[in-house]
């Protein structure tokens, strides 16, 4: 029997038929028949363009419907699913088409791919454009790939802190375990309405909450960006709501934002970021709803959550999901005790296979039982609570989109006026943590606009500084070691007055 991960969200699909998939502003709602339509057409057009599976096929689409339909024709046709954030320019594109390989680029309509050296297709945000065009041409592929539980289903990009991507393999398996473990952990039913207000791009939205409702044939209000406005506007027709924390701050800072709102919303799911504990607090005060945090990441999936039932302690993460074990250890993978930090490892049918063409770099974080080293810190509490306390890795969390600070010091650094840089985040109102870069300069001060002009075009606008501090010179240990820690306690409080 196949374990392509579309069998079970076809059987879904059809036992769903006439319900709604995706609500949507502006433009009529997708039925599951209509979802699974769309779905046959994309993977029809994907064998057109030569796809078979195993192929990678890129995608830097906007959010819209037609993106969710290639994504489930790509699990179809049994290809591998790359998605990239839309905000990357064509420098970081062109490092990711180079690695991936792909059989097919389905890229933005206004998107620069002159001299891209693979086959493109176009999508634009209302899902019109070539590979559109070539779905409503082809013919739909009723047929799903089969697929053995460890082929790969997706390959996501998240970046190292040697400041080059790695491609984490996700394959179907890893895709339909955790989505049956976030399922039942979370109560889904086919009841269900989630608003749907993430990007498409990175595993929270594209997989977390996709796959809740694919699973169990629940409906997504399915905004394309997060308003604070037009999610207030929808809630009071959902059931579910999943977000970074900076959804959850940005609507508690709208006028407007009450408990009458929320009166139909089973449950606020948070992750991808730590949620402030005066965060919480402010929510539950607000709405009398008190936020269900989880803890996941790219290699992994989702590792643990608060639980639906039963107390949800603020400032933690909750136990682990069923099927996945997770553990704080010292560096020689020895349990550190109860309450007191350590290292956290998962292990667990989530865990991906490793990072594509980079045998040595998953070697390195894969330890010899198992267990997937996760950069992360933790403490564990006597119940098996987990709670993150910071991170082993050189990593800033800006509202839910990872930034390493290598990645951003390599290209200020080479700036001529630049003697040494190092990027660091601080406390941010609005982003959690913003993105700081300390500069040692030659000889005059160096300013933000010289940063972002000499960023522009190579990395992504959210990965580029906020503020650019200059110092005579960069703290250092006696190793000569640049002390980040003594600079992010320094600049804790730049941003606390500016949202
Ligand atoms: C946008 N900008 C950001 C930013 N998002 N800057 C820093 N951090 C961010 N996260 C900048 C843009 O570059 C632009 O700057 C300006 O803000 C306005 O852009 P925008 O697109 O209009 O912003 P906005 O719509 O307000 O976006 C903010 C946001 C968005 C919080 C809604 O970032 C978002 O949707 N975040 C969710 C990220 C996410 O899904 N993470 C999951 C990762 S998976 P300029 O200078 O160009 O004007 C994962 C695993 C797990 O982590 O556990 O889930
Ligand atoms: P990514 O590589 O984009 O998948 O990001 C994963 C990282 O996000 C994790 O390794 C954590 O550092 C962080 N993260 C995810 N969820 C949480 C959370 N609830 N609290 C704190 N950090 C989180």
């Amino acid at each position: 029997m196949t374990q392509n991960l579309y069998a079970s969200f076809e059987a879904q699909f059809r036992a769903h038929a006439p319900a709604t998939a995706l609500h949507m502003d502006g433009r009529a709602d997708w039925s599951y028949a209509e979802l699974e339509a769309q779905a046959s057409r994309a993977a029809g057009a994907l064998l057109a363009f030569g796809v078979k599976p195993g192929d990678r096929v890129v995608a830097q689409t906007p959010k819209c419907a037609e993106a969710v339909a290639l994504y489930l024709g790509c699990l179809k046709a049994g290809a591998v699913y790359v998605p990239l954030n839309t905000a990357y320019t064509r420098a970081e594109v062109d490092y990711f088409l180079g690695d991936a390989e792909p059989a097919l680029f389905v890229a933005d309509v206004g998107a620069d791919t002159s001299g891209v050296a693979v086959q493109v297709a176009t999508m634009d945000a209302a899902g019109r454009g070539t590979f559109s065009e070539a779905a409503s041409g082809a013919t739909p592929c009723d047929a799903t790939a089969p697929r053995a539980a460890d082929d790969l289903a997706a390959i996501v990009y998240t970046s190292g802190t040697t400041g080059r991507s790695k491609g984490a393999m996700l394959t179907h398996a890893n895709l339909a375990s955790n989505a049956e473990a976030l399922c039942a952990a979370w109560g889904f039913t086919s009841a269900d309405t989630q608003l749907h207000a993430l990007p498409i791009f990175h595993v929270h939205g594209l997989f977390v909450a996709l796959h809740c409702a694919f699973l169990t044939g629940s409906s997504l209000a399915f905004l394309l960006r997060f308003d604070a406005r037009n999610c207030m506007a929808w809630l009071p027709r959902c059931t579910v709501m999943m977000g970074v924390p900076t959804f959850y701050t940005r609507l508690l800072a709208s006028v407007g934002f009450s408990r009458g709102l929320c009166e139909g919303v089973r449950v606020f799911i948070s992750g991808s970021a730590p949620l402030a504990e005066q965060t919480f607090d402010a929510f539950a005060e607000r709405t009398g709803h008190r936020i269900l945090e989880r803890y996941g990441m790219s290699e992994t999936l989702m590792n643990t959550s608060n639980p639906l039932h039963g107390e949800r302690v603020a400032g933690t993460v909750g136990f682990s999901l069923p099927g996945v074990e997770a553990r704080v250890v010292d560096e020689d993978a020895a349990p550190r005790p109860v309450g007191e930090v350590g290292d956290i490892e998962v292990r667990g049918p989530n865990v991906f296979t490793g990072y594509w063409r980079m045998p040595d770099k998953t070697a390195a974080e894969m330890r010899p039982d198992g267990f997937f080293r996760t950069g992360d810190l933790g403490v564990m509490d006597a119940h098996g609570r987990l709670s993150i306390v910071g991170r082993a890795k050189d990593l800033v969390i800006s509202g839910g989109y990872n930034v390493y600070p290598k990645e951003i010091e390599r290209l200020i650094d080479a700036m001529p006026e630049v003697a040494e840089s190092a990027v660091i985040g601080v406390p941010h109102p609005d982003f959690g943590e913003g993105v700081v870069a300390v500069v040692q300069p030659v000889a005059d001060a160096v300013a933000l606009a010289a940063v972002s002009a000499a960023l522009d075009g190579q990395l992504a606008r959210f990965k580029q500084p906020k503020q650019v501090v200059c110092v005579a010179e960069l703290p250092r240990n006696a190793m000569g070691k640049v002390q980040k820690n003594v600079l992010r306690d320094r600049y804790a409080n730049l941003f606390a007055e500016r949202p």
